[in-house]
């Protein structure tokens, strides 16, 4: 059993990863009508983990006795102003949904409440292997700049994601 303010945040949490699976994919469309097919297949994957996680935190409030809000979404951006922007964007994204996690431990820790706690562990190591992942693929962009060769070179490495 987790409190009705804990069920709440993670509802909240819940809704952030919806809309980080809806950026992402909205990434991905613009790297399909820009010619970047590797950044398409790895926002797209992206995008599904995204599922994945909010899919965790449904089944943990299900699980815990909670009900979970299937939220009403906001449009994410469509228009990047290119595939730079386009990391860096997801980059502060993350960062921003690390924040959001570790406010939902803060809450946690502050409640006691040791099961929601070890729960969002997970996602505070996820964030780590995230915020590292867009950072060195945002490092490799800001190497090649405008270059054409190491832009297809990047979106060739992307395209290998698993
Ligand atoms: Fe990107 O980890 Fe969930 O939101």
């Amino acid at each position: 059993m987790i409190s009705e303010k804990m069920a709440a945040r993670l509802n909240e949490q819940l809704k952030e990863e919806f809309y980080s699976a809806s950026i992402y994919l909205a990434m991905g469309a613009w790297c399909v009508s820009n010619d970047f097919v590797g950044g398409a297949h790895f926002f797209k994957k992206q995008a599904a983990e995204e599922l994945g996680h909010a899919m965790k935190i449904f089944d943990y409030l299900a699980e815990t006795g909670a009900r979970p809000v299937v939220p009403a979404l906001e449009q994410p951006p469509a228009e990047y102003k290119n595939l730079l922007d386009v990391f860096e964007k997801a980059l502060e994204h993350e960062r921003y949904i690390t924040g959001c996690i570790n406010k939902l431990v803060d809450l946690a820790q502050e409640e006691k409440d040791h099961a929601t706690n070890h729960f969002l562990q997970w996602f505070v190591e996820e964030q780590m292997e995230e915020e590292s992942m867009f950072g060195g693929l945002l490092a490799q962009l800001r190497m090649v700049g405008t270059d054409s060769r190491g832009l297809f070179l990047v979106d060739r490495e992307l395209a290998r994601r698993q």
